[in-house]
């Protein structure tokens, strides 16, 4: 059987992330993780903070720690944030790690003796009033590509183009604004991406099922212009992986560290010999090495798609360029923006809902069903409060969390606490476990698919099933008359609840464990078969009724948070 290997792009460690940037990585990765282990499939799942280059030492600055301890007490609270969203990563890894250190300068030792580095003698902006090199991301300007005013260095934000920060127009500080720049002769290191193109290029094209998004941003950056440029991954920077060729000091290289996007991607390997030496797993080389069995993984990777040449270009290029047999991405999952009303999510700016004040308001899964019920996944969507609201109220409450109080009520006043005896599923029966044997199967084309919105319509779908048959059916008016008949019903809609609750389980872990619990069974068996999984709870078994599932969203609370959120965080 396939086992799946899962990563989401690692969060920057300079600050909690907002839901933007949730719903674009960490949260469909763990949708997928979770679906994937309700499968019974064998899963490692893996995500880690990304703690290299200068925003971790501007925001570590900022907070008056030394950068180390920042990280460290930064990389907590992240690890906390995930937990109380119930991300299930397998480990959530640290690219500041000894292992990751190892391996980064392991790569670059690798892709040296395959002739794949060369030398650089490069000039490099200096600023004056700040008495620092700054490093790309710290220069602003106008992007050379599509005019975009506040591209920076490293990268336009607007248009996806990397850039080399000798390519901004009008080039400013982004320390301190200041435009009294000169650029200075120093030594560095690049990769020959360019020697790799053919190699990129075919593999690409081998991957005929990638989503639009993905590959149309990596086809663009390989036979735009000039093509793949090589890259700089060495920078002026004190904090960071230090350049190294394998073990050996690399001469010339002194005081350098790797760029942060080339040690990045390597800790999605690190993680999981964090994971190994964290005593959670005995054997990360059979989920990454071809030559130790990985050949049977499918691995999957989950980013915006600000991320997305940098794991279709840079990363396949270290793997490929090391001539190693490492496991190489099978499928990429990209997303669009999420907006915030009207405008966009920004750490910088502090606009929008930040993971820790979300928790804050409401429980994970009312979070978790939003943003992935309006994933933005062929287009940008928007955050928009009356939009959350009704989405909460009706799916949630409305749908789900009224048929769980329903049936299990209606059972307590008539039969008690326990799955009635009696009766037997009729045409109206027949015709329920029909309907959802067919949207079983393509909920599990669309999650299969990492097709985000269509799976949650699918579920809802599931649920108003339920709902309608609760309707028709009518146990309360049946009872009166057939109360052997009215038992049949009740004890389809309490074995409704065991299946929505492992069918709901990736979305919604916290609700779907309530559900678990008030049936009295951790039978979490995927459906394959409809008709015997709704008979798992037998006559007799007994369940208690749940506490309200989901609390509806007042106008009033909503009107307040909207006020909370319309300025920025401080
Ligand atoms: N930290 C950017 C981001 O969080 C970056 C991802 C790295 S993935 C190896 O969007
Ligand atoms: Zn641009």
């Amino acid at each position: 059987m396939t086992r799946h290997l899962i990563t989401s792009a690692i969060p920057y460690i300079n600050g909690i992330k907002h839901l933007g940037n949730l719903v674009g990585s960490q949260l469909p990765a763990d949708l997928y993780a979770r679906y994937q282990r309700g499968r019974g499939r064998e899963v490692l799942f893996l995500c880690a903070t990304d703690e290299h280059g200068t925003p971790a030492e501007l925001a570590a600055a900022k907070a008056g720690k030394p950068v180390a301890e920042y990280c460290a007490d930064m990389h907590e609270v992240q690890a906390r944030i995930a937990e109380d969203f119930r991300l299930s990563f397998d480990h959530f890894g640290r690219s500041s790690s000894a292992r990751n250190h190892a391996l980064t300068q392991h790569f670059a030792g690798k892709l040296a003796d395959a002739g794949l580095i060369r030398e650089v003698s490069e000039r490099q902006v200096y600023s004056n009033a700040d008495g620092r090199f700054l490093p790309d991301r710290y220069i602003e300007g106008t992007c050379p590509n599509c005019g975009y005013d506040k591209a920076r260095g490293d990268q336009c934000e607007n248009c996806t183009k990397q850039l080399d920060p000798t390519d901004l127009i009008e080039p400013r500080s982004a320390v301190s604004g200041s435009t009294d720049l000169e650029v200075r002769e120093t030594k560095h290191l690049y990769l020959c991406q360019s020697a790799l193109r053919d190699d990129l290029d075919a593999w690409i094209d081998s991957k005929g099922d990638w989503p639009i998004l993905t590959t149309s941003i990596a086809k663009k950056w390989l036979h735009d212009g000039d093509g793949l440029q090589d890259r700089g991954i060495t920078r002026d920077l004190d904090w960071g992986v230090p350049v190294k060729k394998g073990a050996e000091d690399w001469p010339g290289m002194e005081g350098k560290v790797f760029y942060v996007w080339f040690d990045a991607p390597n800790e999605y390997i690190a993680a999981s010999q964090e994971w190994v030496d964290a005593g959670k797993g005995s054997d990360w080389e059979r989920w990454w090495r071809t030559d130790k069995g990985a050949d049977d993984v499918t691995y999957t990777q989950f980013m915006g798609k600000d991320n997305v040449p940098f794991h279709t270009l840079s990363f396949p290029a270290t793997i490929l360029g090391s001539g190693e047999p490492w496991k190489l991405v099978d499928y990429i999952k990209s997303f669009n923006y999420l907006n915030y009303e009207g405008g966009q999510f920004s750490t910088s700016q502090g606009r929008g809902i930040f993971m820790d004040q979300a928790l804050a308001i409401l429980p994970a899964d009312y979070w978790r069903w939003w943003l992935l019920s309006h994933a933005p996944e062929s287009s940008d969507s928007e955050f928009v409060w009356e939009n959350f609201q009704a989405s909460v109220n009706k799916d949630l409450a409305d749908v789900l969390g009224n048929f769980v109080s329903r049936i299990t009520k209606f059972c307590r006043s008539k039969f008690g606490e326990a799955v009635p005896e009696g009766g037997s599923f009729g045409p109206q029966e027949e015709a329920l476990i029909a309907e959802l044997t067919t949207r079983i199967r393509a909920y599990e084309g669309h999650m299969e698919a990492m097709e985000v919105r269509k799976s949650a319509a699918e579920l809802r779908a599931i649920w108003v099933a339920g709902n309608e048959y609760l309707q028709s059916a009518a146990p309360w008016s049946t009872f009166k008359e057939d109360p052997e008949q009215a038992a049949a019903q009740v004890r389809l809609g309490l074995n409704l609840i065991r299946l929505y609750a492992v069918l709901s389980a990736p979305f919604i872990p916290d609700a779907s464990a309530k559900m678990l619990a008030a049936m009295g069974t951790d039978d979490q068996v995927w459906p394959d078969d409809v008709a015997a999984a709704l008979s798992a709870l037998p006559a007799g078994h007994g369940f208690t009724v749940p506490d309200v599932l989901f609390a509806k969203i007042a106008d009033d609370d909503r009107e307040t948070w909207q006020a909370q959120f319309a300025g920025q965080r401080q």
